[in-house]
Order: structure tokens, then sequence, then C-alpha cells
């Protein structure tokens, strides 16, 4: 590769994957410290129970112990609760959450005392030697039965489980849907996922000399942690330091400022030894937040030839047992995307957020969104088939054509081309061939049925605007942050304010930066994931970090070529605006051999023997970047199913997807994002769910249990894009992240129902398991 190539949608191999791929990478689990003690929390068995003793004597004293302490004794260690920066109503319900639970213990796997110990052994050893007496208290698990008078309180003190009710709606929308031809309601459960990163949740927390602590730790969030710390510890930011070094996948789970980092943090500087944590797998199903957990009324109001006129979601989410950093702001981030691509007029959401016993809920890839997808296109199947209308030619009925689109629901559209998806979409699919091949099997009754299922989705991503962020009550803001730095002989250095955890930013942003400079891809070197390093950022979630960190790059680049440019013009003394930049070299307009490249003007700003006058020393320039709308991806995705009639045994056969995320940076990355996205869609369909049992056990805490598919599972996906660049930023860009998490599970599920419709199936709970397939046939056949 050289400067004169264009970076900018080639397939440039990821800088990361050499040392990750050679087990040269550092994680948090890799590192140690000298003095260093290991942490093991204690926690409740219970899912709700008074605590009316703990006794620390035996873990005292045995071998290898440093401390132990209870929530009790730690109270008054605690500046603050562990923030939720989200309070999404006024009156919302936010009750204190410390890092140990002190006198109750609310979901099964609470903290309630911690050890340390000289080894990892030893800590655990010491732990089981905890004894703790619990009174058990009465348990709400379910999001409808805790909102029921009588139902057991998770916080007591509050007198509901209700968290808060939060709602939008166009004007008059009640009598709207009482004009519509036909209303088709249904009722969805979107079960509780469970994250599974690769690398589970792990820190270590080193004391400094003067009361500073570097934290390291398997985060997407250095830069809020390090302010989440601070309130809750009371250290100031400035003795703060946090670093992510490589982290193994977080899919939101890393997205909070968690008990075990706050524990590590404040115990290592009252003991003045390092101390580390490493979650165990078991524990990563307790401790670490779930997702979902969503039950949704969903209805469709529409004329009989098939235009959507009303749209009305009902949702209640279960928060858990406390409120993480954003766990009462998950359902809104689907808010305004509950018409999906379709243009309907009338609007309403209610949500109900509900406190449960159990594990705090949080983001989950795709947050709020695969959830407003699921029962948009679910229940769009079900308007066709209650119409009689083909489901492919109702979506393009109703799919919105015209950009930007103000939304019924507030928000604006960026752009977009939605036949222009489906059409390929149909094209790669040849539905003709696997209609007939259904109608076939049908003729015949074969055991094994075939179904074709469609989901068309958009979402919105790319977290910011900031304004409209705080006018939804969302305590930070939506920026982000980019310093580009041209070194003395010419390589160049990027200090970026996202925090990749296995999305490629050190290859992506180094294209970006190449382009604009017009420099070797090779020549740039991209630092992330450390409060010392790095300015202000805000860190990586919400398919942010390219439509707004990546954007915050270009604006970056046209500084520093503002800069060289003037440093170029005084050297050959022309004015500024007679220089032309064009592949790293600025040239006098007429006068191409009049030349200099931007590294030497770099050298010029490093020696600063010949500036302006008054130009400060040095190349080197930082931006911060607010986009003025989020991005708005979309796409067409279809799932073909194979489905024993006799077993209920279910196999995907094909998925096609084809997604448009506006221009492409790097679309090896990109196929990637959408095939893991599309990975956790199915898996939402078909395989995972975490079940709590009345007592609130959950029941499933080891992979054998709770089946995160691997690639045995799964055929090859079959991915293409259309591009509909985004209008509202330089490069054209829309976030991917999500895209296919949010688009995969109601197709699969489409499918499934449309293999089984000839029997009369026509709701399957997911994830549609082999038992629950049976049992639908079974019923539909009585
Ligand atoms: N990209 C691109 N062209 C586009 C869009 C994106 O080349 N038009 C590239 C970007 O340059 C970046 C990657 O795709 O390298 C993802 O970009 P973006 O959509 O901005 O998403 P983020 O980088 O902000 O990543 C967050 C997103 C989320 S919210 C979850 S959850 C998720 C995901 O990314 N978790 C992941 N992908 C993951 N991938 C891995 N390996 N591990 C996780 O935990």
């Amino acid at each position: 590769m050289s400067a004169a190539d264009t970076f900018v949608g080639a397939p440039v191999k990821r800088k990361e994957d050499r040392s990750l791929l050679t087990g040269s990478g550092s994680f948090v689990d890799n590192m140690t410290a000298v003095g260093m003690v290991w942490m093991a929390v204690v926690r409740s068995p219970y899912a709700h129970a008074r605590i009316s003793g703990v006794d620390l004597e035996a873990a005292r004293t045995a071998d290898g112990v440093v401390a132990v302490f209870s929530g009790a004794e730690l109270r008054d260690t605690w500046a603050g609760s562990l923030p939720c920066a989200w309070p999404v109503t006024e009156d919302m319900k936010s009750p204190p959450h410390y890092p140990l639970a002190a006198d109750e213990a609310r979901y099964q796997g609470d903290g309630v005392a911690v050890v340390l110990a000289e080894t990892r052994a030893l800590a655990r050893d010491a732990a089981e030697l905890v004894t703790v007496d619990y009174e058990p208290l009465g348990v709400a698990i379910d999001v409808e039965r805790a909102l029921e008078v009588g139902s057991p309180l998770v916080h007591d003190d509050l007198g509901t489980n209700e968290c808060y009710v939060w709602t939008l709606a166009t004007d008059a929308f009640d009598a709207a849907l009482d004009e519509a031809d036909v209303v088709v309601t249904r009722r969805y459960r979107l079960p509780r996922l469970i994250p599974n990163a690769m690398e589970p949740r792990s820190v270590l927390a080193q004391p400094g000399a003067a009361g500073e602590v570097t934290l390291y730790s398997a985060t997407q969030i250095p830069h809020i942690l390090r302010f989440g710390l601070s309130v809750t510890t009371g250290i100031p930011e400035a003795k703060l330091r946090v670093v992510a070094p490589d982290v193994g996948g977080g899919f939101g789970s890393k997205l909070d400022v968690y008990a075990e980092e706050a524990l590590a943090v404040a115990l290592a500087l009252r003991l003045g030894r390092p101390v580390k944590w490493t979650e165990e797998r078991s524990e990563n199903y307790v401790a670490t937040i779930h997702g979902r957990d969503f039950v949704t009324d969903f209805t469709f109001g529409a004329t009989r030839d098939g235009k959507i006129t009303s749209v009305k979601a009902d949702v209640k989410a279960s928060m858990g047992a406390y409120l993480q950093l954003v766990t009462p702001g998950i359902p809104l981030l689907g808010a305004w995307i509950y018409a999906g691509p379709y243009d309907i007029p009338n609007y309403s959401v209610t949500f109900t957020g509900v406190f449960t016993n159990a594990t705090p809920t949080d983001a989950y890839r795709g947050a709020g969104r695969p959830e407003a997808t699921y029962v948009i296109e679910r229940t769009m199947d079900a308007l066709a088939a209650e119409l009689g209308i083909d489901r492919v030619e109702l979506r393009r009925r109703n799919f919105i054509t015209e950009f930007p689109n103000q939304l019924s629901s507030g928000l604006t559209i960026d752009s977009g081309d939605y036949h222009a998806s489906l059409d390929k979409l149909l094209e790669m699919l040849d539905l003709d061939a696997l209609q007939a091949d259904q109608a076939a099997r049908r003729e015949r009754g074969d055991v094994k049925q075939i179904g074709v299922g469609f989901s068309t989705y958009n979402e919105m991503c790319g977290l910011a605007p900031s304004r409209i962020l705080g006018a939804i009550r969302y305590v930070a803001g939506g920026w982000e942050s980019a310093t580009i730095r041209f070194q003395p002989l010419g390589s160049v250095q990027v200090v970026t304010g996202t925090s990749p955890h296995g999305q490629g930013h050190e290859t992506a942003w180094a294209q970006i930066v190449a382009d604009q400079l017009g420099v070797d891809v090779d020549a740039v070197e991209v630092l992330h994931g450390d409060t010392a390093v790095s300015q202000h950022g805000l860190d990586t979630y919400g398919s942010r970090s390219l439509p707004v960190g990546g954007v915050a790059l270009w604006h970056a680049s046209q500084k520093v070529i503002d800069k060289a440019r003037s440093i170029v013009a005084h050297q050959l003394e022309v004015a500024p605006d007679d220089l032309e930049f064009s592949a790293g070299t600025f040239s006098v307009k007429g006068s191409p051999d009049r030349s200099m490249t931007i590294q030497a003007a770099a050298f010029e700003a490093f020696t600063a023997h010949n500036l302006p006058d008054g130009m400060e020393p040095g190349l080197e320039e930082t931006a911060v970047y607010d986009p003025p709308n989020f991005s708005w991806p979309a796409g067409a995705h279809a799932a073909v199913v194979e489905v024993d009639t006799e077993t209920g045994d279910t196999r995907l056969v094909r998925y096609v997807a084809v997604d448009d995320v506006g221009t492409v940076v790097n679309p090896l990355i990109v196929d990637g994002q959408i095939h893991g996205g599309i990975t956790q869609g199915i898996a939402t369909a078909l395989f995972e769910e975490g079940v709590y049992d009345d007592h609130g056990n959950l029941l499933n805490t080891t992979m054998a249990t709770y089946l995160v598919p691997s690639a045995a599972e799964l055929p090859s996906f079959e991915t293409e894009l259309t591009e509909t660049k985004s209008p509202t930023n330089p490069l054209g860009v829309k976030g991917v992240g999500e895209t296919g998490t949010i688009a995969a599970a109601p197709a699969v599920v489409n499918a499934v129902l449309d293999a089984l419709s000839h029997l009369g199936v026509t709701d399957v709970q997911i994830p549609t398991s082999p038992e629950r397939v049976w049992r639908a046939i079974e019923e539909a056949r009585q």
C-alpha cells in the first residue's frame, strides 16, 4: 500500500489482528502487578433476602487472606451510588445502589461481601467461609406480575415496582386508531438475554503514592467510567486514570460502571496494594447486566387496501433489581422507530419500567431497537395475513420513499432507499423457487417443511446529537473527539475518544486519516482507551464510533491540512488560496513543479525555524464533533428455515441480508460486523433465553444450558450492501455495529411461522425451541 492509494472503501486487513491472532494481545487478565491481591465477591444465593448477619471471622483467618469486608462495613466508603445516567422522567424512581448490599440482597448474585487474598484460589476459598444469615423475602420476577397489586416489592420503601412511565404520542391518536378499517393487535415477549463476551469482565486497580489510582478494566467506556467511578468513590477525576487495553467484546455489557470496578479502586487505595478481579463465566451470568425482557402489546391500524395509518406499542420493560448506567433509557433507544421503515402518521408509544428481583438489565447489542423491530416485523406478517395481501407487497406499500423524512414520532431520517435493498434481496433470494419447493413439500405431506421470512428495518444509531440526548434527559453529551498529530519524520499519530473492543477502529480510523492527509495507511498509528493519553471522549456504544468519532477525525484532518497549507504558502511565498492539495502534496495552482509535501510542512512545523508570524509550532489539531442528526441505516433481510413437523426441530438453511450503511469505510470490517450482528439476532430467535424460576433462581448459568450458537449451527450468510450516503456528515457514513441484531430475529421467526402456516400455527414464543415448535403444531392440530 502507498500514499497514492485510496483507503476508504478498500478491504484493508485489520491492523489489530496480527497481535490478537498471535497471542500477543494485552488483556486485563494477562496483567499482573507487584504486591497484587485478588478479590472475590460473596454473592447472594437468594433473589430477595434480608441480611440479618454476616460472619467474616472464618474467612479473615483463612490462609492467604489479606482483608474481608461486608457491605455494611464498606457503606461509609462510598461517596455516592453506582451511577444511573438516564433519569428518563422527572419522577423516575432511582433507588440507591451501592457496590455491596448491606441490609437486603435484591437479586441472585447481588454482592454482599468481598474477600482479598494473595491468590485467586485463596480468595475464592475464603469467600466460601463467609457466613451470611439471610431471611428470604417475597420475589417479583415476572415483569407483568410485578406490577400487580400485592406483588412482593423489590424496594419496599418505593411502595411500587413501577420505576417510570414514559409516553410519546401524536395528537388525537385514539380517534385516529378508531377510524382504521382493520386493527391487528399482538402480544410479544422478548426473553432475557445474557451477554457472553469472549473475554469476561476483569479489573486491576493500581494505587499510587499520592492517593491516585490507575484502573485497567475490560470496559467499553474508559472516559465515562472515570467520571462514574469518581461519583461513587469520591476520588477526584484528576486522580483516576482508566485504561481499557485489548478488550474481548462487550456487546453493550461493558458499557457500565460496575460494583467490582468501584470495589477494586476503593480497596486498592485502602490496602495500598494492587487489586485484581476476573469474572468467572458462571459469575458473568448473574453479575454482568442482562438484556431485553420486554413484554409488548403492539397494534397496527390500517385501511383495507393495506395502508397502515396507526401504530401503538405498550411496553413493559424489566429493569431488574437496580438501575445501572443507562438501564431506564434502553426502551427509549427504540422509542422513535416503532413505525420502522414505514410511513405511519399516527404514533403512540408507552414504556413502563419495572423493577424485578433479577440481574439489572442495560444495553445489549441493538438496545431498544431489536425490541421495536421484532414486534413491527412480526405484526407486518400478521397484518398481511389478515388483509390477504402479500407480505412483501404490504411492506412496499408502506415504505417511506422521501428523504429527509420527518417521522410522526418526531425525528428526521437522513436518507435511505428502502425499495433498493428489498429489490436486491429478492434478486439474491429466488423467492419463486423457494415457494415452489414449499408448495411441493406441502403437496407431498413431507415431514420437513420450509418457510421464508422477511424483515425490512431501519434504525437510529450513532448516538449524539447532544442536544437531543439532553432533551430526553440523558446526562452526558453525544459528541466525539479526535486529535491528529504529525510526528517530526512524517508519520501520523491519531488519538481518538472512541474505545474499540472488537470493531477495528485502529484500521478504519487509519484509512480515513490516510485518505484525507494523503499518507500511507501504515503511517497512521491510532491510540485509544486510556484517559491519560486521550482528550475527553465518549467511548464506544450505540454504533456511534464511525458516524461521530470517525467524522471527528475528518474534521481534525481538515484543520491539519489548513495549518499545513499556511506553512507551505509561507515557505513558497504564495497565498494559501493559491495552493491545491492532492495525495499529500500542496502545489501552486498552474505551477505544479512548485510544491511541498504535507510531511515536509510537518517538519517545518516541528523545527519552527520559519513559520508565519504568530503561528504555534507543531502540526497537531483536535476536533470535537457533535452531529446534527442520528445515523439511519436500513436494510432488508430474509431467512429460510426447515422445520421438522414431527419433532419441532428447526434448522436455519439460508440467511440473506442486504444492508445500507451509507459509505463503507472498510468492507471487511462491515461484513464482519453484519455477520456477528446477524448471529446474535438468530440466537434470539432460535436459542438464547435466560430463565428464572418463580423464586428468582437463574436456571441456566453455563453455556451448556444457555445456548450461544457456534458456526456449526449456522449456514454461511449471503450478504450484500446498497449505499445511500448520509447527507449529514462529510463522509456519508452510517453505523453498522448493531444492524444485524436489529434485523435478524423477526426474519427467522417469520420464516418458522411461514413453514407452519398451512398447519394453522400463527405464533411461537422465542426462542423457538423444538419443544415450543412441537407444542405449537400440536395445539394448532387440535
Ligand atoms: N464501519 C465501516 N463503514 C460503515 C460503518 C462502520 O467501515 N459505514 C466500520 C467502522 O469503521 C468500525 C466498525 O465498522 O470499524 C463499527 O462501526 P460502528 O457502526 O460505528 O460501531 P462502533 O464502532 O461504535 O461499535 C459499537 C457497536 C455496538 S453498539 C455493539 S453492541 C457491538 C458492535 O459494535 N459490539 C461488538 N460490534 C461489536 N463487534 C465486536 N467484535 N465486539 C463487540 O462487543
